[in-house]
């Protein structure tokens, strides 16, 4: 896991704000996992509970020179719909949920398709620590530890045929342990998809964790997808199904309204929404606003993907 460049946002020194916040939680932020320890996936976030402080000093390639949002709030406001439109249904309700075992049906242009254990998918052993905002749609943001593999890691292991162009995402869509799936607010199950050059693109990152501890349900356990340069719905949560395509594929957001929810989605202060404003966000836990950022601060790494684009027509 090699870093080729440093970028303003990331910072390898321990003083970073956040890491008090961290020993405190007694949770941890920490490079790849514990070099070499054969850990199954149920296991491996009691292991880096136990070893805190030596994880702890190590740096980690993806930081925030920003407060990180308190544990709390990422985990009682929460948008999924599954669970209930309020923030905090998901909170209230997503105990229905049962992540353990889980599988992940992979298809369309992939050489290696079919049901995988989640284990299969996702190298527990190779679990990286990102700390990224996340700015939604609806003019607030958080800013996270994740606990992940990148995305393109598993594409790498499913292994995409030349004609793949984009990759769909599917949430389950079980009314058993989802209560929100009896309103018809989308068309279930809850769809996502992203470019194939921008699902490859090292920030793209499947989480399986956030502070330091397995994803809480309400968070998209067992497995979900964060694009931090999007707006916070193309983060998929509790992801089923993963196929790779040749034409652009739909999304729920966009099915649902298409004049106010593009494909891409890239969170962009230059380009409103049709009823209200992205140039400022709200960062939970904080008063006041602050200047919504192009790319979510992270046009460093992302903004080649569209030269030439223009992301008012293609938003
Ligand atoms: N399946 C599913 N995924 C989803 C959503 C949802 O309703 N259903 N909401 C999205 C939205 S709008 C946001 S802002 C993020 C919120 O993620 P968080 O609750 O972990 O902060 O999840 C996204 N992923
Ligand atoms: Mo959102």
């Amino acid at each position: 896991m090699l870093i080729k460049h440093k970028h303003s946002w990331q910072e390898t020194e321990n003083s970073v704000t956040g890491e008090s916040l961290y020993l405190n939680r007694r949770t941890l932020m920490v490079g790849a996992a514990a070099a070499g320890a054969a850990i199954a996936a149920p296991n491996v976030f009691a292991q880096r509970e136990r070893e805190l402080a030596e994880l702890a000093a190590r740096p980690t390639e993806y930081k925030s020179n920003e407060s990180l949002t308190p544990e709390n709030a990422v985990t009682q406001y929460n948008n999924f719909y599954e669970f209930g439109v309020s923030k905090g249904d998901p909170y209230q309700n997503a105990w229905r949920l049962q992540p353990k075992p889980w599988s992940i049906q992979v298809d369309g242009l992939v050489d290696k398709p079919g049901e995988y254990a989640l284990e299969d998918l996702i190298d527990f052993n190779a679990l990286e620590d990102r700390i990224y905002r996340l700015r939604c749609v609806e003019a607030w943001s958080m800013v996270v530890p994740w606990i992940g593999v990148s995305l393109a890691s598993v594409l790498k292991k499913i292994e995409p045929q030349s004609g793949a162009k984009y990759v769909r995402f599917e949430t389950l869509a079980d009314p058993k342990q989802m209560p929100g799936l009896r309103w018809p607010v989308l068309d279930w199950p809850y769809v996502e998809g992203l470019r194939i050059d921008e699902a490859m693109n090292d920030l793209a990152l499947l989480a399986v964790g956030l502070y330091g501890k397995e994803l809480p349900n309400q968070n998209g356990a067992p497995v979900r997808l964060v694009v931090p340069w999007k707006y916070g719905f193309k983060s998929i949560k509790s992801i089923v199904r993963i196929s790779l395509t040749e034409t652009e594929p739909k999304t729920s957001w966009n099915l649902s309204a298409p004049r106010e929810y593009g494909f891409y989605s890239n969170v962009n202060p230059e380009v409103d929404h049709p009823r209200w404003s992205q140039k400022r966000e709200r960062r939970i836990g904080e008063f006041g606003r602050r200047e919504t950022q192009k790319f979510n601060g992270y046009g460093e790494m992302v903004a080649d993907l569209y030269a030439g684009m223009d992301l008012r027509a293609k938003f």
